[in-house]
């Protein structure tokens, strides 16, 4: 069985202003769904980032992949990194954090041939990655302060201008209403600390026995972040990325015995060794689309093990191919124990047969078909490629958006 075709579809989806320390959400978030079929007609389906340094190292590696065997995954990896030797990272220069280009693009066509693998051999995605430890996959209610959707955007507004603790409070009671959410994370960063901590404080009070998160993304300075893990730390189950860079995190680390956890300072393996050398988190989140694939993640799951590390689970804007692949591979890792990350709520859009994958009790049951267990609907897939097309927006810009919303916006981090 020979790889011989591959095709990318860059898609543009409906998103809502979600405000976060570098600014907000646009009108759209871009993906780029990917289809590898082989000469014996089985096409394996993968999604990840669709920003133009993604789709450009995805377009620039797809010849080569003529010809791989899909279940030669390290071949694979030879082929991008022969094609993308040290090519840099996908993200724009305003994010927080960056991601290796060849991590990314490998981890999006592994998900593409670990697809073919379950479809060829009858067997879910999870059986391919060690086995699922768990029948369902846990999520917690994403929260985020947010703005009105302009109306010259493209979709639908969701809970419209939630920009105080109160309408914090109500966004989260309506998201556990929906999808039985019992946990929920709050993007912080936004309004002044003292009042994300009212914030926290209305949320344990409403929900007395729920885990509280917060990620203020690099927004406050260690002694602010010191004083929030007095009067906030108890409320938390862990505190993400408070601060900003490793060595700021080492030395909030060393002064609070509130668990720190991260996206922003861990991000590939060699890291995972200096927060270790640090003593700089003490979880880390995985993600398939930049931890060197579904295989990578699970690997990274092994590391924290080894290490006395939690994991728990990133996510970014995305749609129900990345979220079927998060519960396979949340599923496949013993020690992630901590409800996961997702966006999914934030759009009514999809692109797979049947449409939005439901949550019950604030779950996903792990899908039991071939592969990921989910397919495209190729008129879905067609028309949000046709409002890429039409968007004409390539990349994402949290900051430049901002200045639509506040003129005289400054982005800084640190802020507080
Ligand atoms: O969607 O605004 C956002 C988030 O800030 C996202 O981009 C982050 O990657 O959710 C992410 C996080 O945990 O930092
Ligand atoms: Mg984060």
């Amino acid at each position: 069985m020979r790889v011989r075709e591959v095709k990318l579809t860059p898609v543009a989806i409906p998103d809502v202003p979600l405000v976060n320390v570098k600014g907000v959400h646009q009108g759209v978030f871009l993906r780029t769904i990917i289809e590898i079929t082989t000469d014996d007609g089985i096409t394996g389906i993968g999604e990840t980032y669709g920003a133009a340094r993604t789709l450009n190292g995805l377009k620039a590696v797809a010849p080569a992949l003529s010809g791989l065997d899909p279940f030669h995954l390290n071949d694979l990896a030879a082929r991008v990194e022969r094609v993308l030797p040290d090519a840099g990272g996908i993200n724009s220069p305003t994010m927080l954090t960056d991601h290796r280009l060849v991590d990314v693009v490998y981890g999006a066509f592994e998900l593409a041939c670990l697809d073919i693998q379950g479809k060829k051999t009858n067997r879910p995605l999870c059986d391919l990655l060690g086995g699922a430890v768990r029948d369902k996959v846990r999520f917690g209610g994403y929260l985020f302060f947010k703005f009105i959707k302009p109306q010259d955007q493209p979709g639908n507004d969701i809970f419209g201008e939630v920009m105080t603790p109160d309408a914090l409070v109500e966004e989260a009671a309506t998201l556990a209403q929906q999808h039985g959410f019992t946990s929920f994370k709050l993007k912080g960063g936004v309004l002044e600390p003292d009042l994300e901590l009212e914030t926290m404080r209305k949320l344990r009070d409403r929900f007395p026995d729920a885990p509280l998160r917060i990620d203020p993304m690099g927004a406050w300075t260690v002694p602010t972040a010191q004083r929030m893990c007095e009067q906030m730390g108890p409320l938390l189950e862990y505190l993400e990325d408070p601060v900003r860079g490793m060595d700021a995190m080492a030395e909030l680390s060393a002064s609070t015995d509130v668990p720190l956890s991260t996206n922003l300072v861990v991000v590939q393996f060699d890291q995972v060794v200096a927060a270790i050398k640090k003593d700089a988190v003490q979880i880390v989140l995985a993600d398939h689309h930049y931890w060197r694939g579904a295989s990578g993640a699970i690997k990274l799951g092994e590391f924290c093990k080894a290490a006395d590390m939690g994991v728990s689970m990133h996510s970014n804007t995305h749609l129900g191919i990345s979220l079927a692949a998060m519960v396979h591979v949340a599923a496949a890792i013993p020690n992630l124990t901590y409800d996961c990350d997702t966006h999914y709520p934030w759009t009514e859009h999809e692109i797979i047969r049947g449409g939005k994958i439901p949550f019950h009790d604030g779950a996903i049951a792990v899908p039991d078909g071939p592969g990921i267990g989910v397919e495209i609907n190729p008129d879905a897939l067609q028309e949000y490629h046709e409002l890429y097309v039409s968007q004409a927006l390539y990349d994402r810009a949290d900051t430049d958006e901002m200045l639509k919303y506040i003129p005289d916006y400054v982005r800084k981090v640190p802020r507080w």
